[in-house]
Protein backbone atom coordinates (compact mmCIF):
# COMPACT_ATOMS: atom_id res chain seq x y z
CA UNK A 1 0.00 0.00 0.00
CA UNK A 2 1.26 3.56 -1.01
CA UNK A 3 2.38 5.23 2.55
CA UNK A 4 0.29 8.29 3.60
CA UNK A 5 1.92 11.22 2.62
CA UNK A 6 1.95 13.28 5.80
CA UNK A 7 1.90 16.94 5.86
CA UNK A 8 2.75 18.40 9.18
CA UNK A 9 3.75 16.47 12.62
CA UNK A 10 1.09 14.22 12.50
CA UNK A 11 -0.76 11.90 10.67
CA UNK A 12 -3.92 13.29 9.32
CA UNK A 13 -7.22 12.74 11.00
CA UNK A 14 -8.93 12.09 8.14
CA UNK A 15 -8.43 11.72 4.16
CA UNK A 16 -12.02 11.61 3.52
CA UNK A 17 -12.61 12.46 -0.11
CA UNK A 18 -15.54 15.17 -0.23
CA UNK A 19 -19.10 13.86 -0.52
CA UNK A 20 -21.65 15.39 -2.97
CA UNK A 21 -23.28 17.03 -0.41
CA UNK A 22 -19.36 19.45 1.09
CA UNK A 23 -19.06 20.06 -2.57
CA UNK A 24 -22.33 21.80 -2.83
CA UNK A 25 -21.40 23.21 0.53
CA UNK A 26 -18.36 24.44 -0.64
CA UNK A 27 -19.85 25.96 -4.18
CA UNK A 28 -22.11 27.92 -1.64
CA UNK A 29 -19.34 29.28 0.19
CA UNK A 30 -17.26 30.65 -2.62
CA UNK A 31 -20.34 32.29 -4.21
CA UNK A 32 -21.03 33.58 -0.36
CA UNK A 33 -17.34 34.84 -0.41
CA UNK A 34 -18.41 37.09 -3.69
CA UNK A 35 -21.42 38.18 -2.62
CA UNK A 36 -19.17 39.43 0.31
CA UNK A 37 -17.00 41.29 -2.23
CA UNK A 38 -13.68 39.45 -1.16
CA UNK A 39 -12.99 38.77 -4.82
CA UNK A 40 -11.54 41.25 -7.16
CA UNK A 41 -12.39 41.24 -11.03
CA UNK A 42 -9.79 39.86 -13.54
CA UNK A 43 -8.97 43.37 -14.87
CA UNK A 44 -7.80 44.05 -11.34
CA UNK A 45 -5.89 40.83 -10.96
CA UNK A 46 -4.03 41.60 -14.43
CA UNK A 47 -3.11 45.32 -13.23
CA UNK A 48 -1.46 43.99 -10.45
CA UNK A 49 0.57 41.62 -12.55
CA UNK A 50 1.39 44.33 -14.81
CA UNK A 51 2.28 46.32 -11.69
CA UNK A 52 4.66 43.55 -10.40
CA UNK A 53 6.09 43.53 -13.90
CA UNK A 54 6.88 47.12 -13.92
CA UNK A 55 8.71 47.19 -10.38
CA UNK A 56 11.11 44.09 -11.35
CA UNK A 57 12.15 45.78 -14.33
CA UNK A 58 12.67 48.92 -11.97
CA UNK A 59 14.12 46.16 -9.23
CA UNK A 60 17.03 45.01 -11.93
CA UNK A 61 17.40 49.28 -13.68
CA UNK A 62 18.64 49.73 -9.76
CA UNK A 63 20.84 47.15 -9.00
CA UNK A 64 22.63 47.61 -12.77
CA UNK A 65 23.26 51.77 -11.80
CA UNK A 66 24.54 50.98 -8.40
CA UNK A 67 26.69 48.25 -9.90
CA UNK A 68 28.11 50.71 -12.48
CA UNK A 69 28.51 53.34 -10.16
CA UNK A 70 30.15 50.92 -7.92
CA UNK A 71 32.89 49.69 -10.99
CA UNK A 72 31.72 47.03 -12.53
CA UNK A 73 31.70 46.16 -15.70
CA UNK A 74 28.98 46.49 -17.79
CA UNK A 75 28.23 42.36 -18.40
CA UNK A 76 28.68 42.28 -14.41
CA UNK A 77 26.45 44.74 -13.60
CA UNK A 78 23.73 43.72 -15.89
CA UNK A 79 24.30 39.96 -13.91
CA UNK A 80 23.79 41.63 -10.63
CA UNK A 81 20.12 40.77 -11.03
CA UNK A 82 17.57 41.95 -8.15
CA UNK A 83 14.45 40.27 -7.86
CA UNK A 84 10.71 41.39 -6.70
CA UNK A 85 9.25 38.48 -4.66
CA UNK A 86 5.86 39.55 -2.74
CA UNK A 87 4.17 38.19 0.87
CA UNK A 88 1.17 39.01 2.75
CA UNK A 89 -2.09 38.58 1.74
CA UNK A 90 -1.49 38.89 -2.23
CA UNK A 91 1.15 36.29 -2.19
CA UNK A 92 -1.18 34.12 -0.10
CA UNK A 93 -3.58 34.73 -2.73
CA UNK A 94 -6.43 35.94 -0.20
CA UNK A 95 -6.34 39.55 -1.14
CA UNK A 96 -9.23 41.55 -1.92
CA UNK A 97 -9.83 44.55 -3.85
CA UNK A 98 -8.61 47.32 -1.33
CA UNK A 99 -5.61 45.12 -0.68
CA UNK A 100 -2.20 46.39 -0.99
CA UNK A 101 1.02 44.60 -2.46
CA UNK A 102 3.39 43.45 0.20
CA UNK A 103 6.72 43.70 -2.09
CA UNK A 104 10.24 42.20 -1.32
CA UNK A 105 13.35 43.82 -3.35
CA UNK A 106 16.10 41.27 -2.78
CA UNK A 107 19.24 42.96 -3.67
CA UNK A 108 23.04 41.80 -3.79
CA UNK A 109 25.64 42.50 -1.52
CA UNK A 110 26.83 45.67 -3.25
CA UNK A 111 23.90 47.27 -2.75
CA UNK A 112 23.29 48.95 0.78
CA UNK A 113 19.80 50.46 2.25
CA UNK A 114 20.77 53.82 1.67
CA UNK A 115 21.30 53.07 -1.93
CA UNK A 116 17.34 51.70 -1.61
CA UNK A 117 16.40 55.16 -0.19
CA UNK A 118 18.38 57.24 -2.96
CA UNK A 119 18.74 55.48 -6.30
CA UNK A 120 15.57 53.28 -6.50
CA UNK A 121 13.38 56.44 -4.70
CA UNK A 122 14.57 58.11 -7.29
CA UNK A 123 13.57 55.49 -10.18
CA UNK A 124 10.09 54.87 -8.88
CA UNK A 125 9.76 59.33 -8.76
CA UNK A 126 10.83 59.22 -12.56
CA UNK A 127 7.58 56.84 -13.43
CA UNK A 128 3.97 58.79 -14.38
CA UNK A 129 2.42 55.99 -12.94
CA UNK A 130 3.94 57.12 -9.19
CA UNK A 131 1.41 58.95 -7.24
CA UNK A 132 2.19 58.75 -4.06
CA UNK A 133 5.58 58.01 -2.23
CA UNK A 134 6.58 58.17 1.31
CA UNK A 135 9.92 56.63 2.00
CA UNK A 136 10.29 55.58 6.21
CA UNK A 137 14.08 54.41 6.37
CA UNK A 138 13.77 54.31 10.35
CA UNK A 139 11.19 52.00 10.72
CA UNK A 140 11.41 48.58 12.57
CA UNK A 141 11.48 47.17 8.94
CA UNK A 142 12.55 49.95 6.52
CA UNK A 143 9.81 50.65 3.83
CA UNK A 144 9.23 52.55 1.20
CA UNK A 145 4.80 52.96 0.99
CA UNK A 146 4.29 53.54 -2.52
CA UNK A 147 0.53 54.31 -4.77
CA UNK A 148 1.58 53.59 -7.69
CA UNK A 149 -0.66 52.70 -11.13
CA UNK A 150 -4.03 53.12 -8.40
CA UNK A 151 -2.71 50.06 -6.16
CA UNK A 152 -1.15 50.53 -3.15
CA UNK A 153 2.42 48.47 -2.58
CA UNK A 154 4.63 48.23 0.52
CA UNK A 155 8.17 48.21 -0.86
CA UNK A 156 10.99 47.00 2.07
CA UNK A 157 14.46 45.63 0.96
CA UNK A 158 16.97 42.78 1.64
CA UNK A 159 20.39 42.64 0.97
CA UNK A 160 22.10 39.01 0.65
CA UNK A 161 25.73 38.18 1.08
CA UNK A 162 26.11 36.78 -3.25
CA UNK A 163 27.40 38.92 -5.53
CA UNK A 164 24.51 38.13 -7.92
CA UNK A 165 20.62 37.41 -7.56
CA UNK A 166 19.06 35.95 -10.25
CA UNK A 167 15.30 35.89 -11.44
CA UNK A 168 15.24 32.14 -10.07
CA UNK A 169 16.71 32.42 -6.90
CA UNK A 170 14.80 30.74 -4.33
CA UNK A 171 14.78 32.34 -0.90
CA UNK A 172 14.00 29.37 0.89
CA UNK A 173 17.34 28.22 1.27
CA UNK A 174 18.45 28.82 5.04
CA UNK A 175 21.85 29.61 3.75
CA UNK A 176 20.88 32.89 2.48
CA UNK A 177 21.32 33.83 5.99
CA UNK A 178 24.69 33.56 6.56
CA UNK A 179 26.21 36.66 7.25
CA UNK A 180 23.60 39.27 7.06
CA UNK A 181 22.45 41.10 9.40
CA UNK A 182 18.73 40.93 11.64
CA UNK A 183 17.33 44.06 9.47
CA UNK A 184 18.07 41.99 6.33
CA UNK A 185 16.94 38.83 8.27
CA UNK A 186 13.69 40.21 8.78
CA UNK A 187 13.26 42.12 5.88
CA UNK A 188 13.29 38.25 4.67
CA UNK A 189 11.03 36.53 6.81
CA UNK A 190 7.36 38.10 5.15
CA UNK A 191 8.23 36.06 1.70
CA UNK A 192 10.27 33.00 3.37
CA UNK A 193 7.03 32.73 5.87
CA UNK A 194 4.36 33.28 3.35
CA UNK A 195 6.86 30.53 0.88
CA UNK A 196 6.44 27.96 3.65
CA UNK A 197 3.01 28.15 3.88
CA UNK A 198 2.06 27.41 0.57
CA UNK A 199 4.56 24.35 0.52
CA UNK A 200 3.52 22.59 3.70
CA UNK A 201 0.00 23.11 2.73
CA UNK A 202 -1.84 19.56 0.73
CA UNK A 203 -3.82 21.76 -1.58
CA UNK A 204 -3.08 25.99 -2.06
CA UNK A 205 -6.28 26.47 -3.52
CA UNK A 206 -8.25 24.89 -0.55
CA UNK A 207 -6.46 26.87 1.79
CA UNK A 208 -6.54 29.89 0.04
CA UNK A 209 -10.70 29.60 -0.19
CA UNK A 210 -10.59 28.73 3.42
CA UNK A 211 -8.18 31.38 4.67
CA UNK A 212 -10.30 34.00 2.96
CA UNK A 213 -13.64 32.87 4.95
CA UNK A 214 -11.76 32.94 8.19
CA UNK A 215 -9.71 36.67 7.66
CA UNK A 216 -13.23 37.26 6.49
CA UNK A 217 -15.09 35.93 9.50
CA UNK A 218 -12.00 36.76 11.91
CA UNK A 219 -12.73 40.80 10.64
CA UNK A 220 -16.51 40.70 11.09
CA UNK A 221 -16.27 39.33 15.03
CA UNK A 222 -13.32 42.25 14.91
CA UNK A 223 -11.22 39.20 15.92
CA UNK A 224 -8.76 40.01 13.68
CA UNK A 225 -5.40 42.42 14.69
CA UNK A 226 -2.37 42.01 16.13
CA UNK A 227 -1.36 45.16 17.92
CA UNK A 228 -4.46 44.83 19.91
CA UNK A 229 -4.36 41.30 21.10
CA UNK A 230 -5.37 39.35 18.26
CA UNK A 231 -4.45 37.29 15.33
CA UNK A 232 -2.75 38.63 12.64
CA UNK A 233 -3.29 37.88 8.95
CA UNK A 234 -0.32 35.71 9.35
CA UNK A 235 -1.42 33.87 12.44
CA UNK A 236 -4.73 33.29 10.86
CA UNK A 237 -3.51 31.89 8.22
CA UNK A 238 -1.23 29.85 10.04
CA UNK A 239 -3.99 28.18 11.86
CA UNK A 240 -6.36 27.69 8.54
CA UNK A 241 -3.27 26.16 7.42
CA UNK A 242 -2.98 23.46 10.14
CA UNK A 243 -6.53 22.51 9.46
CA UNK A 244 -5.81 21.62 5.88
CA UNK A 245 -2.86 19.40 6.63
CA UNK A 246 -5.08 17.88 9.17
CA UNK A 247 -7.66 16.83 6.26
CA UNK A 248 -5.68 16.80 3.61
CA UNK A 249 -8.67 15.57 0.96
CA UNK A 250 -11.49 18.32 2.26
CA UNK A 251 -12.80 21.01 0.14
CA UNK A 252 -12.83 24.46 1.83
CA UNK A 253 -16.02 24.28 3.54
CA UNK A 254 -14.92 21.01 5.14
CA UNK A 255 -12.06 22.77 6.58
CA UNK A 256 -14.12 26.06 7.93
CA UNK A 257 -16.38 23.21 9.91
CA UNK A 258 -13.15 21.48 10.90
CA UNK A 259 -11.24 24.64 11.84
CA UNK A 260 -13.67 25.58 14.92
CA UNK A 261 -14.10 22.25 15.97
CA UNK A 262 -10.53 21.54 16.61
CA UNK A 263 -9.30 25.03 17.43
CA UNK A 264 -12.34 25.09 20.16
CA UNK A 265 -10.62 22.55 22.30
CA UNK A 266 -7.00 22.88 21.94
CA UNK A 267 -4.88 22.67 24.22
CA UNK A 268 -3.22 25.55 24.52
CA UNK A 269 -0.25 26.58 25.54
CA UNK A 270 0.53 23.72 23.05
CA UNK A 271 1.41 25.25 20.46
CA UNK A 272 0.39 24.89 16.14
CA UNK A 273 2.90 23.90 14.31
CA UNK A 274 2.92 23.33 10.46
CA UNK A 275 6.48 21.68 10.92
CA UNK A 276 9.56 21.08 13.34
CA UNK A 277 11.25 24.06 14.25
CA UNK A 278 14.02 23.92 12.52
CA UNK A 279 17.66 25.52 13.43
CA UNK A 280 19.90 27.59 11.23
CA UNK A 281 23.11 29.24 10.68
CA UNK A 282 22.43 32.39 12.61
CA UNK A 283 22.53 33.37 16.22
CA UNK A 284 19.08 34.20 15.99
CA UNK A 285 16.36 33.43 18.72
CA UNK A 286 14.12 30.50 17.92
CA UNK A 287 10.54 30.13 19.76
CA UNK A 288 11.62 27.79 22.38
CA UNK A 289 9.73 27.61 25.39
CA UNK A 290 11.99 25.30 27.51
CA UNK A 291 15.16 27.96 26.57
CA UNK A 292 13.32 31.52 26.73
CA UNK A 293 10.75 32.35 30.10
CA UNK A 294 9.49 34.65 27.24
CA UNK A 295 8.14 32.47 25.22
CA UNK A 296 6.73 30.25 28.08
CA UNK A 297 4.12 33.24 28.68
CA UNK A 298 2.86 32.78 25.11
CA UNK A 299 -0.84 32.06 25.81
CA UNK A 300 -1.82 30.38 22.57
CA UNK A 301 1.10 30.03 20.60
CA UNK A 302 1.08 29.75 16.33
CA UNK A 303 4.70 29.47 15.00
CA UNK A 304 5.88 30.71 12.23
CA UNK A 305 7.73 28.02 9.75
CA UNK A 306 10.16 28.91 8.27
CA UNK A 307 13.78 29.88 10.42
CA UNK A 308 14.33 31.73 12.98
CA UNK A 309 10.75 30.53 14.01
CA UNK A 310 8.77 32.86 16.04
CA UNK A 311 5.14 33.18 17.68
CA UNK A 312 3.10 34.78 15.85
CA UNK A 313 0.43 35.44 18.41
CA UNK A 314 2.69 36.50 21.12
CA UNK A 315 0.51 39.45 22.08
CA UNK A 316 -2.69 37.25 23.17
CA UNK A 317 -3.36 38.46 26.39
CA UNK A 318 -6.08 36.22 28.84
CA UNK A 319 -8.73 38.79 28.12
CA UNK A 320 -8.40 38.04 24.03
CA UNK A 321 -7.62 34.37 24.31
CA UNK A 322 -10.82 34.03 26.18
CA UNK A 323 -12.79 36.39 23.34
CA UNK A 324 -10.83 34.18 20.99
CA UNK A 325 -11.98 30.77 22.11
CA UNK A 326 -15.82 32.30 22.60
CA UNK A 327 -15.92 32.85 19.36
CA UNK A 328 -14.54 29.51 17.98
CA UNK A 329 -17.44 27.77 20.09
CA UNK A 330 -19.67 30.23 18.30
CA UNK A 331 -18.52 29.16 14.68
CA UNK A 332 -18.66 25.59 15.84
CA UNK A 333 -22.41 26.04 16.58
CA UNK A 334 -23.02 27.82 13.89
CA UNK A 335 -20.92 25.00 11.42
CA UNK A 336 -22.82 22.66 12.98
CA UNK A 337 -26.18 24.14 11.54
CA UNK A 338 -24.48 25.31 8.05
CA UNK A 339 -23.37 21.73 7.63
CA UNK A 340 -26.74 20.57 7.82
CA UNK A 341 -28.15 22.71 5.92
CA UNK A 342 -29.85 24.78 8.58
CA UNK A 343 -28.09 27.85 8.21
CA UNK A 344 -26.52 29.94 6.00
CA UNK A 345 -22.64 30.91 4.80
CA UNK A 346 -23.68 34.57 5.31
CA UNK A 347 -24.95 34.47 9.31
CA UNK A 348 -20.94 32.95 9.56
CA UNK A 349 -19.57 36.77 8.49
CA UNK A 350 -22.49 38.24 10.16
CA UNK A 351 -21.64 41.49 12.42
CA UNK A 352 -19.92 41.55 16.01
CA UNK A 353 -21.91 43.12 18.97
CA UNK A 354 -19.36 44.56 20.81
CA UNK A 355 -21.42 47.76 21.54
CA UNK A 356 -24.27 45.54 22.58
CA UNK A 357 -22.15 43.14 25.00
CA UNK A 358 -20.95 44.68 27.79
CA UNK A 359 -22.73 46.54 30.67
CA UNK A 360 -19.11 48.87 31.12
CA UNK A 361 -17.05 50.10 28.90
CA UNK A 362 -13.70 52.73 29.16
CA UNK A 363 -12.90 54.95 26.18
CA UNK A 364 -9.70 55.58 25.84
CA UNK A 365 -9.35 59.41 24.29
CA UNK A 366 -6.78 60.08 22.42
CA UNK A 367 -6.53 63.70 20.79
CA UNK A 368 -4.67 65.76 19.12
CA UNK A 369 -4.21 69.46 18.76
CA UNK A 370 -2.69 70.05 15.80
CA UNK A 371 -2.32 68.53 12.06
CA UNK A 372 -3.22 64.54 11.19
CA UNK A 373 0.02 63.82 10.67
CA UNK A 374 0.76 64.93 14.17
CA UNK A 375 -2.45 63.01 15.52
CA UNK A 376 -1.18 60.25 12.94
CA UNK A 377 2.13 59.62 15.24
CA UNK A 378 0.62 59.96 18.59
CA UNK A 379 -2.56 57.85 18.24
CA UNK A 380 -0.31 54.94 16.39
CA UNK A 381 2.03 55.28 19.83
CA UNK A 382 -1.45 55.22 21.90
CA UNK A 383 -2.78 52.14 20.10
CA UNK A 384 0.74 49.92 20.39
CA UNK A 385 0.37 50.43 24.25
CA UNK A 386 -3.20 48.98 24.73
CA UNK A 387 -2.16 45.59 25.36
CA UNK A 388 -0.25 46.65 27.96
CA UNK A 389 -3.60 48.51 29.82
CA UNK A 390 -5.24 45.40 28.86
CA UNK A 391 -2.83 43.25 31.03
CA UNK A 392 -3.29 45.64 33.72
CA UNK A 393 -6.97 45.84 34.07
CA UNK A 394 -7.37 41.76 33.42
CA UNK A 395 -5.18 41.38 37.09
CA UNK A 396 -7.58 43.92 38.99
CA UNK A 397 -9.62 41.97 41.59
CA UNK A 398 -13.15 41.96 39.78
CA UNK A 399 -12.54 42.01 36.42
CA UNK A 400 -13.55 38.87 34.86
CA UNK A 401 -12.56 40.15 31.67
CA UNK A 402 -10.98 43.50 29.64
CA UNK A 403 -11.78 43.35 25.70
CA UNK A 404 -10.01 45.72 23.34
CA UNK A 405 -11.93 46.76 20.25
CA UNK A 406 -9.94 46.08 17.32
CA UNK A 407 -11.56 49.15 15.19
CA UNK A 408 -10.43 52.36 17.09
CA UNK A 409 -12.85 55.47 16.26
CA UNK A 410 -11.56 58.55 14.21
CA UNK A 411 -13.07 62.05 14.19
CA UNK A 412 -11.70 65.40 13.22
CA UNK A 413 -13.18 68.59 14.33
CA UNK A 414 -12.64 72.40 13.96
CA UNK A 415 -13.33 73.84 17.67
CA UNK A 416 -12.92 77.30 19.22
CA UNK A 417 -10.86 78.18 22.06
CA UNK A 418 -12.79 78.12 24.68
CA UNK A 419 -14.33 74.51 23.65
CA UNK A 420 -11.82 72.53 23.32
CA UNK A 421 -11.22 72.03 27.05
CA UNK A 422 -14.85 71.28 27.94
CA UNK A 423 -15.28 69.59 24.37
CA UNK A 424 -12.33 66.81 25.54
CA UNK A 425 -13.55 66.58 28.96
CA UNK A 426 -16.76 65.49 27.69
CA UNK A 427 -16.09 63.69 24.26
CA UNK A 428 -16.97 59.92 23.74
CA UNK A 429 -20.58 60.12 25.79
CA UNK A 430 -24.33 60.51 24.37
CA UNK A 431 -24.39 63.46 26.37
CA UNK A 432 -21.17 65.00 24.93
CA UNK A 433 -22.65 64.12 21.37
CA UNK A 434 -26.00 65.77 22.10
CA UNK A 435 -24.46 68.85 23.92
CA UNK A 436 -21.94 69.52 21.18
CA UNK A 437 -23.88 69.16 18.85
CA UNK A 438 -24.21 73.07 17.09
CA UNK A 439 -20.89 74.40 18.93
CA UNK A 440 -18.42 72.24 17.37
CA UNK A 441 -18.05 71.19 13.38
CA UNK A 442 -17.12 67.66 12.54
CA UNK A 443 -14.22 67.91 9.52
CA UNK A 444 -15.84 65.89 7.29
CA UNK A 445 -19.25 67.10 7.55
CA UNK A 446 -18.27 69.97 6.67
CA UNK A 447 -19.48 69.64 3.14
CA UNK A 448 -23.16 68.56 3.90
CA UNK A 449 -24.00 70.89 6.76
CA UNK A 450 -25.74 73.89 4.99
CA UNK A 451 -25.06 76.56 7.28
CA UNK A 452 -20.92 76.28 7.72
CA UNK A 453 -20.76 79.39 5.78
CA UNK A 454 -20.53 81.43 8.64
CA UNK A 455 -17.52 80.91 10.78
CA UNK A 456 -15.13 78.24 11.25
CA UNK A 457 -13.05 78.00 14.18
CA UNK A 458 -9.34 77.26 12.94
CA UNK A 459 -8.03 75.03 15.59
CA UNK A 460 -7.70 71.27 14.46
CA UNK A 461 -8.75 68.70 16.65
CA UNK A 462 -8.06 65.32 15.79
CA UNK A 463 -9.98 62.77 18.08
CA UNK A 464 -9.19 58.63 18.53
CA UNK A 465 -11.80 56.80 20.85
CA UNK A 466 -10.24 53.29 21.71
CA UNK A 467 -12.97 50.59 23.70
CA UNK A 468 -12.26 48.38 26.00
CA UNK A 469 -15.48 46.56 27.34
CA UNK A 470 -15.33 45.57 31.03
CA UNK A 471 -16.94 42.25 32.71
CA UNK A 472 -17.12 42.99 36.54
CA UNK A 473 -18.01 40.47 39.16
CA UNK A 474 -18.09 41.86 42.47
CA UNK A 475 -19.12 38.41 44.04
CA UNK A 476 -15.66 37.86 46.23
CA UNK A 477 -15.24 41.66 46.99
CA UNK A 478 -15.57 42.94 50.39
CA UNK A 479 -16.32 46.56 49.61
CA UNK A 480 -18.01 45.61 45.99
CA UNK A 481 -16.04 48.44 44.64
CA UNK A 482 -13.11 47.65 42.21
CA UNK A 483 -10.34 49.78 41.80
CA UNK A 484 -9.15 51.05 37.78
CA UNK A 485 -6.62 53.92 39.29
CA UNK A 486 -3.65 52.43 38.90
CA UNK A 487 -3.82 50.81 35.53
CA UNK A 488 -5.25 53.81 34.21
CA UNK A 489 -2.20 55.92 35.54
CA UNK A 490 0.39 53.33 34.79
CA UNK A 491 -1.15 53.91 31.45
CA UNK A 492 -1.03 57.63 31.19
CA UNK A 493 3.05 57.49 32.08
CA UNK A 494 3.56 55.02 29.46
CA UNK A 495 1.58 57.00 26.74
CA UNK A 496 2.87 60.52 28.03
CA UNK A 497 6.90 58.94 28.41
CA UNK A 498 6.45 58.94 24.74
CA UNK A 499 9.63 61.42 23.55
CA UNK A 500 7.47 63.48 21.21
CA UNK A 501 4.78 63.95 23.68
CA UNK A 502 3.67 67.73 24.39
CA UNK A 503 0.66 68.45 26.86
CA UNK A 504 -0.15 71.54 24.38
CA UNK A 505 -0.73 69.30 22.03
CA UNK A 506 -1.17 65.82 22.56
CA UNK A 507 -4.07 64.34 25.33
CA UNK A 508 -5.46 61.04 26.42
CA UNK A 509 -7.82 60.35 29.22
CA UNK A 510 -9.94 57.33 30.40
CA UNK A 511 -13.51 57.20 30.70
CA UNK A 512 -15.84 55.03 32.38
CA UNK A 513 -18.76 55.11 29.79
CA UNK A 514 -22.18 52.66 30.39
CA UNK A 515 -23.68 50.52 27.71
CA UNK A 516 -26.68 52.88 27.70
CA UNK A 517 -24.50 55.93 27.73
CA UNK A 518 -22.17 55.28 24.59
CA UNK A 519 -22.62 57.76 21.60
CA UNK A 520 -24.47 56.94 19.06
CA UNK A 521 -21.50 56.86 16.50
CA UNK A 522 -20.50 53.60 17.48
CA UNK A 523 -23.23 51.91 16.14
CA UNK A 524 -23.97 51.95 12.17
CA UNK A 525 -26.69 53.37 10.19
CA UNK A 526 -29.45 50.65 10.80
CA UNK A 527 -27.88 49.07 14.23
CA UNK A 528 -30.43 49.27 16.18
CA UNK A 529 -29.26 50.41 19.90
CA UNK A 530 -29.81 48.68 22.95
CA UNK A 531 -32.55 49.93 25.10
CA UNK A 532 -32.68 49.41 28.58
CA UNK A 533 -35.43 46.26 30.03
CA UNK A 534 -38.21 48.03 32.02
CA UNK A 535 -36.96 46.69 35.27
CA UNK A 536 -40.03 45.37 37.56
CA UNK A 537 -39.25 46.26 41.34
CA UNK A 538 -39.78 43.26 43.00
P1 LIG B 1 -4.25 43.18 3.35
O1 LIG B 1 -4.97 42.38 2.33
O2 LIG B 1 -3.09 43.96 2.78
O3 LIG B 1 -5.16 44.01 4.16
P2 LIG B 1 -2.17 41.66 4.65
O4 LIG B 1 -2.20 40.38 5.40
O5 LIG B 1 -1.36 41.67 3.39
O6 LIG B 1 -3.67 42.08 4.38
P3 LIG B 1 -0.54 43.89 5.52
O7 LIG B 1 -0.31 44.36 4.13
O8 LIG B 1 -0.88 44.93 6.52
O9 LIG B 1 -1.67 42.78 5.63
O10 LIG B 1 0.73 43.16 6.07
C1 LIG B 1 1.42 42.20 5.35
C2 LIG B 1 2.58 41.68 6.17
O11 LIG B 1 3.50 42.71 6.44
C3 LIG B 1 2.17 41.16 7.54
C4 LIG B 1 3.40 41.37 8.35
O12 LIG B 1 4.30 40.30 8.18
C5 LIG B 1 4.01 42.58 7.72
N1 LIG B 1 3.70 43.80 8.48
C6 LIG B 1 2.60 44.56 8.38
N2 LIG B 1 2.63 45.60 9.21
C7 LIG B 1 3.81 45.52 9.85
C8 LIG B 1 4.48 46.32 10.81
N3 LIG B 1 3.92 47.42 11.32
N4 LIG B 1 5.68 45.92 11.22
C9 LIG B 1 6.25 44.81 10.73
N5 LIG B 1 5.68 44.04 9.83
C10 LIG B 1 4.50 44.37 9.38
MN1 LIG C 1 -1.00 43.47 2.32
MN1 LIG D 1 1.16 46.00 3.59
Amino acid sequence: AQPIKMYGITPPISTAAPTTKENTLNDQLIQELKNQGTFESAAATAKREETLNILQKLAQEFVYKVSLAKNMTEGMARDAGGKVYTFGSYKLGVHSPGSDIDTLLVVPKHVTKNDFFTVFDELLRERPELEEIVPVPDAYVPIIKIEFNGIAVDLICARLDIPQVPLDLNLNDNNLLRNIDDPNARALNGTRVADQILELVPRPIVFKHALRCIKLWAKRKAVYGNIFGFPGGVAWALLVARICQLYPNAVSAVIISRFFYILRQWRWPEPVLLKKIEDGPLRLNIWNPQRNPKDRKHLMPVITPAYPSMCATHNITRSTQKVIIGEFDKGYNLMNGIMSGQNTWSELFKKHDFFHRYKFYLTIIVATRSNAEVHSKWKGMVESKVRLLVQKLEVVEGVDLAHPFVEPIEKSFYVSNEEVGPFLENVGTLKCEQEFKDKIIEINEISTKENNALEIPKNELHVMGLYIGLVINLKNQQDKKIDLQEPCQDFYRICREWSEYDENIHSISIKHVKLYDLPNYVYEEGEVRPTREKKRKS
